[in-house]
């Protein structure tokens, strides 16, 4: 039986998750569900990165405090392992705003919408194969 490779993605531990000293229960609930980390590390992005990351929201109108908030502080970049692990962390993620986010959540748990400037809502998570391809690469650049 030929084995395919385990599905990854990029999961990011925004500054406001490690701030708050989240890092381990964002880790925690990833593990728990049975995915793995496979590479780990904390940087505070530069604007260039974040802009590469962020490319498809470049024009919308949360663009800027979107980057301010991200670059506030170091993030934690994560490769996680799993079959199918782009939507089950997604799904372990919720709602991309906290005031929505069902309980049970990571955002609906602990994420926090101040009503002004970006939302809190502690982690980022690729949304498909060819986006988690590409952050991963960005994040996880080849030595
Ligand atoms: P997600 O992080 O759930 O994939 P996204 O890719 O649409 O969501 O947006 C990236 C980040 O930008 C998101 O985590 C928070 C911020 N954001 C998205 N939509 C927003 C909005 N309408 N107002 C303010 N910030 C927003
Ligand atoms: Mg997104």
């Amino acid at each position: 039986m030929t084995q395919t490779a385990p599905e990854a993605t990029l999961v990011l531990v925004k500054p406001d998750g490690v701030r708050r000293n989240l890092i381990g229960e964002v880790i925690g609930r990833i593990e728990r569900k049975g995915y793995i980390v496979t590479d780990l590390k904390m940087l505070t992005p530069s604007r260039e990165l974040l802009t590469a990351h962020y490319e498809e929201h470049v024009d919308k109108p949360f663009f800027a405090p979107l980057l301010e908030f991200m670059m506030s502080g170091p993030v934690v970049a994560i490769r996680v392992e799993g079959n199918r692990v782009i939507e089950g962390f997604r799904s372990l993620a919720g709602e991309t705003n906290p005031t929505i986010a069902r309980p049970g959540t990571i955002r609906g748990d602990l994420g926090r919408d101040w009503g002004s400037a970006a939302v809190e809502n502690v982690v980022h998570g690729s949304d498909s194969t060819l986006s988690a391809e590409r952050e991963l690469g960005l994040w996880f650049p080849a030595e």
